[in-house]
């Protein structure tokens, strides 16, 4: 997508500071971080949603939540973390360009909305 942040982002187009890529996934330091650690997983591939997420194969959709899961142990997660995946204007979805919050690092508090 031509103007879409995120996949400027991935194309090194924009600057970030990237914490893992693979084919399918890229994973990078949010801008503006709500926790210790906020990470944010995005496929390769342009979707603008979850609500979108059946134009994804399978294999991308599993590479997204295994990246999670192994930023989590490498930022030593241990005592848990939140993943978010917020979808539209009533989520205040502002990227369009599906994507995994990783947030962790302190105690979340225990309302999610
Ligand atoms: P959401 O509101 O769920 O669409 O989250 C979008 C996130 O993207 C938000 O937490 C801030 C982050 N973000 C926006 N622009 C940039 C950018 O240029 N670089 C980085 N690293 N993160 C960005």
């Amino acid at each position: 997508m031509e103007n879409c942040l995120f996949c400027k982002i991935i194309k090194g187009e924009i600057p970030s500071a990237k914490v893992l890529e693979n084919d399918q996934v890229y994973a990078f330091r949010d801008i503006n971080p709500q926790a210790p650690t906020h990470v944010l997983v995005v496929p390769k591939k342009h979707v603008s949603s979850v609500a979108e997420i059946d134009q994804l194969s399978d294999a991308e959709i599993a590479a997204c939540l295994k990246a999670v899961k192994q930023i989590a142990a490498e930022e030593s997660l241990s005592d848990g973390f939140r993943v978010v995946s917020n979808c539209g204007p009533d989520a205040c979805q502002s990227v369009p360009h599906l994507h995994f919050h990783i947030l962790g690092g302190r105690k979340m508090g225990d309302r999610m909305a």
